[in-house]
C-alpha cells in the first residue's frame, strides 16, 4: 500500500515536471485567453539624474565656413625704436643767422657813422645842403694848411665847388654868414706856379675866375679864394681867411 502511494506521487510529480517544461518550451501554445486587469496607480517620481558633464565626450562637429576678412581697429603706438645710423652731410643752406647778424652790423655801423656825420653838421653855425654834401662853417679865420686840418678834423674837406651849382651854393653861404672877408677854396698852384690843381694834384674841372686872376700879386699868391659875389682870386695861403668844410654824406 505505502509503496503504491509513493509510486502515484512520483507518477504525479513526474506529469507536473512534463507540464512545465511544455510551457518553457512553448508558452503560447500554453497561454491561455486572459483579460486587461485594471492599471495600477502611478508610481513616485524617481531620483535627478546625474550631471550631465559626466556623459561621455560627442563626436566632432563639422568644420566651419571661412570667417570675413574684416580689418580691425589699429592698436596702441608702440615704444620709440633705437635711433637710426648717422646721415651724409647735407649741401649747403642759405647763410646763417650769424652772417645775417654781421651783414645788419655792418649796415648799423654805416648807419651810426652816418648820425655822427649829420650831428656834426647841425652843431655849425651854418650849413647849407648841395647834392650828397653840406658846406657847414662856424666862421673861424685860420691859414690855408690849418684850415685844411680844421676841416679833415671835422669829417670832412677845405671846400672846392666842382660845378656852377655848387659855387652858387659855396656863394650863398658866404652871404649868410656875413663875412667881410674872401674863403679859402682847397686848390694851389705851389708846385707849378700859375698853374692851380686841388690838394690831390689834380687838374680843376670847374673854374670861376674873376677877370684878371689869379694875378699871383707881389709873387705870393698860391692859394684860392671865393668871394660874397662867388668869383675866384688867389691869394697869400698864410693869411687868415675864413674857412668853410664840405661834409660829404653817402
Ligand atoms: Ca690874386
Amino acid at each position: 500500500m505505502t509503496l503504491l502511494k509513493l509510486f502515484l506521487r512520483a507518477l504525479l510529480l513526474l506529469q507536473l515536471a512534463l507540464l512545465l517544461l511544455a510551457e518553457a518550451a512553448d508558452p503560447q501554445t500554453l497561454s491561455c485567453p486572459a483579460y486587461a486587469g485594471v492599471p495600477g496607480t502611478p508610481g513616485h517620481n524617481g531620483l535627478p539624474g546625474r550631471d550631465g558633464r559626466d556623459g561621455a565626450t560627442g563626436p566632432k562637429g563639422e568644420k566651419g565656413e571661412p570667417g570675413v576678412n574684416v580689418q580691425g581697429p589699429p592698436g596702441k603706438a608702440g615704444p620709440p625704436g633705437p635711433a637710426g645710423a648717422k646721415g651724409e652731410r647735407g649741401p649747403s643752406g642759405l647763410p646763417g643767422r650769424d652772417s645775417m647778424s654781421d651783414s645788419l652790423k655792418s649796415e648799423l655801423q654805416k648807419l651810426n657813422d652816418k648820425i655822427a656825420l649829420i650831428e656834426k653838421v647841425v652843431n655849425f653855425k651854418t650849413f647849407k645842403k648841395v647834392g650828397q654834401k653840406y658846406y657847414v662853417t662856424d666862421g673861424i679865420e685860420e691859414s690855408f694848411d690849418k684850415g685844411m686840418q680844421y676841416c679833415n678834423g671835422n669829417g670832412g674837406a677845405l671846400v672846392l665847388p666842382r660845378s656852377l651849382l655848387e659855387n652858387n651854393a659855396l656863394m650863398k653861404v658866404l652871404v649868410s654868414s656875413a663875412f667881410t672877408k674872401k674863403a679859402f677854396i682847397r686848390i694851389t698852384d705851389r708846385e707849378k706856379e700859375g698853374e692851380f690843381v686841388d690838394t690831390d694834384g689834380k687838374k680843376l674841372m670847374f673854374t670861376n675866375w674873376y677877370p684878371g686872376q689869379p694875378d699871383n700879386y707881389k709873387g705870393v699868391q698860391d692859394c684860392g679864394a671865393i668871394t660874397d659875389t662867388g668869383s675866384w682870386d688867389d691869394l697869400s695861403c698864410d693869411g687868415l681867411q675864413p674857412i668853410i668844410c664840405e661834409i660829404e654824406i653817402k
